[in-house]
């Protein structure tokens, strides 16, 4: 609504965050001041809501402790102390530090960034072609979900899937790995209405979510045994002969080596080794075996809170084969759905440029050990010591596993560290310098999804404060400072965002509506046309045969099982907490004040064994390290596992240290994944340290 007295905007914006909702925002803007951001009622999927943390847009970008100039280190590593210097002084200062180091060996620089924002352009677009250029080590972008990814892509050929409007429709929904209503919100609404359509609605997760406890029925496994449980659910439907025998014979490969597999794996079994009853495996094969029986959708939505362990790959692989085996592909409200992503087809290579490497091939480092790589001192083999690192999107020092060698990575005097930031975070405080980043409602970008599959553009709601300035500006400032002349550097952000979907979607659409959905069929896999190799449901793969010796989805014990260390009896898993997304909001005043203190959820019984009480600060631990937090006796936990909700700035925590200070560096089975939810440990008193 026009104001008359003030000029007063609505401007079309989409959410940054990492979230498979990827909403579609509309800015009030007043006289150049950002006053509200709400949900576009006009985008379908986002349908005029957001969350409570993106509600709270303004209040991060206009915080006071928003960085808004480039800062200089003049304390120790890590202790926040900083001096303001000039744009000039920042850019002449690294370019001379990289440009250094880049003589000697670019490999000896590293980029570090995940998903501060999931823009095309703030995201990867400029910097990849800085680093590109550079000749810098390539960051292998594993943190969140590669192996869920992998196991997908080794099964129906890609991040692909149901179309999520359609779960409405659905008669039967798991929803497996999910705290939907915390994470995913936009999804758990079509939940709702499947569910007053007479949907059941099953949640598989250890914890009893705040989705879990909205659900008819909770299967409360322990983590890391989902792929036991899928090959269970496998072994009901081949004894009670719920198979589409004809989408299996005609859409599918591998399935007499799979049909053998399941059999080893009946509900006894499987129940032992997910801490379930048997029945109540035996109860979720009859209702997802039903479905076929009376020609009703049935749906899975799967997320990555299950793929965060050693066998994180395969367990996604085996939940994957599930639809094929009832043909629940056949309805366009069957099947699963963990990613979207790979539906769209951007133009990665024009916005990325890696043909700027020339004949160069760096190495390629995995992020997921970012505390091993900075403490590696570089050999023949593994190449060159880190000398450098450039930071942007990103807070591993909260988030990366095994803080503890994080933190003393970080701390290194000879590493030379850049930081972009809108806040002086966890990480920022160990910078040698900090330079200023804009935030959503002050630059371009253009945005996929991962849990939809419409395209979003965002325009800048109001001009950057301060001297902030965009990723794309900083790293066109830097290749200016290096000297790097290719004319793609000059590329302006606008261009950018038109050269993402360049000839496949109509720009002046995503202009005039701020959105446009891709034409995709409704049911992805009615007729096969699977995207793997043999353009079938691989249950088997040939691939997976080679790389990791066994073609067949299995169960993969956790690195460290329950049980395994006497010392060390609970299993501990990291979901996120509701009001924060990853450590970002953490330091906004109202969200944190909601989620209140650093919390250990655990079950009374495991609570009695050990003395403690509701309420009470306490001390986990293992041989990695040691994080003080408040125990929560609220019913979430069950008996053997321990809820450590994320991810808390280690500043803002109780003894300075986060949950992440119990994980560990190993790895998934498949896709290089962290394993953050695979993590033994033990609780105290604060006092017994
Ligand atoms: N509010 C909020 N929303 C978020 C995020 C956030 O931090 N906060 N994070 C965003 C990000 S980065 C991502 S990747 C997406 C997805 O983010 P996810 O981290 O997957 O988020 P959740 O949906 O909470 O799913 C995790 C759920 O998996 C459960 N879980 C843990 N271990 C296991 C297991 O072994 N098996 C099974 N079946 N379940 C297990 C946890 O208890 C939890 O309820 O969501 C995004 N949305
Ligand atoms: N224990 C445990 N650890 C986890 C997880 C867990 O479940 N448990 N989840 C993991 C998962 S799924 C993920 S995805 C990772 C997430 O890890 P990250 O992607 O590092 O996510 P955030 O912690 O949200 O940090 C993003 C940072 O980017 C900054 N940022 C945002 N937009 C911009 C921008 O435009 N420019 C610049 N320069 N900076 C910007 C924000 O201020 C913020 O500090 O964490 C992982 N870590
Ligand atoms: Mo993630």
């Amino acid at each position: 609504m026009p104001d008359t007295a003030t000029s007063s905007t609505l401007v079309r914006g989409a959410c940054p965050h990492d979230c498979p909702d990827t909403c579609a925002l509309l800015t009030q803007v007043e006289n150049g001041v950002a006053i509200k951001v709400s949900g576009n009622p006009a985008h379908t999927h986002t349908d005029g809501v957001l969350c409570a943390k993106v509600s709270k847009y303004t209040e991060r970008t206009y915080h006071p402790e928003r960085v808004l100039h480039p800062l200089r280190r003049t304390g120790p590593k890590g202790s926040g102390q900083f001096e303001r210097i000039t744009w000039d002084e920042a850019l002449r200062e690294i370019a001379t530090r990289l440009g250094g180091i880049a003589q000697r060996n670019p490999q000896a620089i590293l980029p570090y960034s995940y998903a501060g924002t999931m823009g095309l352009v703030q995201g990867e677009a400029m910097a990849a072609r800085f680093f590109h250029q550079l000749g810098a080590s390539l960051l292998d972008r594993t943190i969140c979900a590669s192996a869920g990814g992998a196991g997908l892509t080794h099964t129906l050929g890609g991040k692909l899937g149901m179309r999520v409007q359609f779960f409405a429709e659905a008669k039967l929904i798991l929803i497996w790995g999910s705290n939907s209503i915390g994470s995913n919100l936009h999804f758990w609404r079509l939940a709702q209405e499947a569910k007053r359509r007479g949907a059941k609605l099953v949640c598989i997760d250890p914890r009893r979510s705040e989705t879990a406890e909205k659900c008819h029925v909770h299967l409360a496994l322990r983590p890391g045994t989902d792929a036991a449980l899928a090959l269970a659910l496998m072994h009901e439907l081949i004894q009670h002969d719920w198979l589409d025998h004809d989408y299996i014979e005609r859409h599918t490969l591998g399935w007499p080596a799979l049909r053998e597999r399941a059999l080893q794996w009946s509900p006894e079994r499987a129940a032992e080794v997910c801490g379930l009853e048997a029945q109540q495996i035996r109860d979720l094969a009859h209702d997802y075996g039903q479905c076929l029986v009376r020609g009703e959708p049935a749906a899975i939505r799967l997320n990555y809170g299950m793929q965060r362990v050693h066998g994180g790959g395969n367990a996604a692989r085996a939940v994957a084969c599930l639809p094929a085996l009832i043909g629940a592909w056949r309805h366009r409200a069957g099947g699963v759905l963990l990613s979207s992503s790979g539906a769209y087809p951007t133009r990665r290579e024009a916005l990325q440029r890696p043909d700027l490497l020339g004949n160069r091939r760096p190495r390629v480092l995995n992020m997921s050990t970012i505390g091993d790589i900075l403490l590696h001192q570089g050999d023949a083999s593994w190449g060159p010591k880190v000398e450098a690192l450039v930071v942007y999107n990103s807070n591993p020092v909260a988030v990366a596993p095994e803080s503890g060698a994080v933190v003393r990575g970080f701390a290194r005097e000879d590493l030379f560290t850049v930081v972009l930031e809108h806040f002086l975070t966890d990480t920022a405080d160990h910078a040698d310098i900090v330079l200023p980043a804009t935030t959503q409602l002050e630059h371009w970008d253009i945005h996929t999804a991962y849990g939809h599959t419409d395209v979003l553009l965002n325009r800048p709601a109001i001009a950057p404060l301060g001297e902030t300035r965009s990723n794309t500006q900083i790293f066109r400032d830097l290749a200016r400072a290096m000297g790097f002349d290719d004319p793609c550097f000059a590329d302006s952000d606008e261009t950018l965002c038109r050269t993402a979907f360049d000839g496949l979607i109509d720009f002046d659409v995503l202009l005039r509506d701020g959105f446009a959905s891709l034409p995709l069929p409704d049911a992805p896999f009615a007729q096969g046309g699977f995207a793997t190799p043999s353009g079938r449901c691989e249950f088997f793969s040939e691939a997976l045969q080679r790389s990791w010796g066994d073609g067949l989805p299995d169960h993969v014990p956790n690195h460290e099982p329950a049980g395994s260390d006497a010392r060390y009896p609970l299993a501990m898993i990291s979901p996120p907490a509701r009001n924060f997304l990853n450590s970002t909001f953490v330091n906004v005043k109202s969200l944190r004040d909601i989620e209140a203190e650093p919390v250990l959820e655990m079950h009374p019984t495991d609570a009695a064994a050990r003395g403690l009480r509701d309420g009470q600060a306490v001390r986990v631990f293992n041989d990695r390290g040691s994080y003080h937090c408040v125990l929560r006796l609220n019913g979430r936990a069950r008996t053997g596992v321990v809820n450590g909700l994320g991810i808390w700035w280690r500043k803002l925590g109780l003894n300075g240290t986060n949950v992440n200070e119990l994980t560990s560096q190993k790895l998934t089975d498949l896709g290089g994944g962290p394993v953050f939810y695979d993590c033994l440990v033990e609780v105290s008193e604060v006092s017994a340290a």
